[in-house]
């Protein structure tokens, strides 16, 4: 036997999520890690050894339930100032479109960026993360996007960077330059487009600051060429790409995503048959986004059944952005899933941890056994299904990433 486990939890109910089907509960159970690696995921009595023989810290969890500490795919959770006062107007009938092409949507939160110091930015941006991981999140997704210009775009990317080094978890930051077309472009679109693909890619590359490359691909948005544009310049450089496809209008994204074999694409409200399809053979993770259905109260849902027919994976996300889903709690989006989009309870959690993390391109977590990281969520809760049933308030009791444990202040 090697050096000793850092850290053996006992008496807990473990989601292990072993397999791609089922929870894989472990009643009486035990997690051992060391080197924040899992190294023992099973029932107390399958031991090799007495607990503290076994690990220098040990602990009983008095039957709590455990689960992979949950990933949050997809935020643009960077940002000034915030948009409450478009939520008045949408509320008396004004659309999010009309809205956002009357100059305000986006572009007013790219003003508000573009005005903040990168330490401001930082500090606005830094308490949405802790409410995430307050509620279970340990790996959270980051884009930019409300910057477009390179300065703010890569001014974003590093205070994304610079919130995982705070709070000790891992972010994985995603270059957005495809959000909004900025003002001083309107008349050249073309001209935008090339900038963010000659120019912008490269730099972000080479500064390290984006682990993938991601668009707005809608009416009120980028085109598909316009895209694909970009996208093969991401793939000439190895980044991959991830797509905001079919959530307002059904302009092929899904398609378009899996043309450039993408990690994800995410929304999918009217994506067709032939997308889901395409999305199959690639390996595309399709994220559901329930924020922004609820807050944009949209009608339209996505196609679950040509998704679950063709098993492409099903990922849950908050999209945590201040227009079109101000939702700081990954545990709701999987309520809102479920009641919303008919997912199960079951299907919601794989979504939020095991299918997320795939859609970063994560195969290290997102399920409790030997060998993934020890990024762990403890719950004040007995069985999987009342993460997705109680709505609102914080469930978590203690959350760990890499096995150091997070401070849960929200
Ligand atoms: N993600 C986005 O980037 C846009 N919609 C979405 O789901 C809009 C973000 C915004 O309005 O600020
Ligand atoms: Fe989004």
């Amino acid at each position: 036997m090697n050096a000793r486990w850092d850290h053996l939890l006992l008496d807990c109910t473990l989601v292990t999520l072993a397999d791609d089907h089922g929870y894989d509960l472990i009643g009486h159970g035990a997690l051992g890690w060391r080197d924040g690696e899992i190294v023992f995921a099973g029932a107390i009595d399958d031991l090799p050894d007495k607990p503290d023989v076994l690990a220098r810290q040990v602990e009983s969890l008095h039957g709590a339930l455990i689960t992979p500490g949950l990933v949050d795919c997809h935020t643009h959770l960077v940002f000034a100032g915030d948009r409450a006062d478009e939520f008045e107007r949408r509320l008396q009938g004004e659309s999010y479109e009309a809205i956002a092409r009357a100059g305000g949507g986006i572009l007013s939160t790219v003003l508000a960026t573009r005005a903040a110091s990168e330490d401001e930015l930082f500090a606005q941006s830094l308490p949405r993360a802790r409410a995430l991981i307050a509620d279970g999140a340990t790996t959270l997704e980051i884009k930019s996007g409300y910057g477009l210009d390179l300065d703010t775009e890569l001014k974003m990317l590093r205070v994304a960077r610079r919130i995982g080094k705070e709070l000790d978890i891992t972010v994985r930051t995603t270059l957005l330059g495809l959000h909004a077309l900025p003002p001083e472009y309107r008349d050249r679109r073309d001209e935008y487009v090339t900038m963010v693909r000659e120019e912008w890619l490269p730099a972000a590359k080479r500064e390290g600051l984006a682990d993938a490359v991601d668009a707005f691909c809608e009416g009120i948005g980028f085109t598909p060429d316009e895209v694909r544009r970009v996208f093969g310049r991401a793939r000439e450089l190895n980044l991959p790409v991830k797509l905001h496809a079919d959530q307002l209008s059904g302009l092929g994204g899904g398609g378009l995503a899996a043309e450039h074999a993408a990690l994800s694409a995410d929304h999918l409200e009217c994506a067709g048959n032939e997308c889901i399809a395409a999305m199959a053979d690639a390996g595309t993770v399709a994220v559901l986004l329930p924020g922004s259905f609820y807050a944009l109260r949209e009608t339209r849902l996505p196609p679950m059944e040509a998704l679950r027919a063709r098993g492409v994976p099903i990922a849950v996300a908050t999209d945590l952005n201040p227009g079109t889903s101000p939702l700081r709690s990954l545990r709701l989006a999987i309520n809102l899933a479920c009641t919303l989009f008919g997912l199960t309870p079951e299907e919601a959690l794989r979504g939020a941890t095991v299918n997320a993390a795939r859609a970063l391109g994560l195969r290290d977590r997102g399920r409790l056994i030997p060998g993934q990281r020890a990024d762990v969520a403890v719950w004040n809760a007995h069985t999987p299904s009342e993460l997705a049933y109680w709505i609102g308030g914080s469930l978590l009791q203690r959350g760990f990433a890499g096995g150091r444990e997070l401070s849960l202040r929200a």
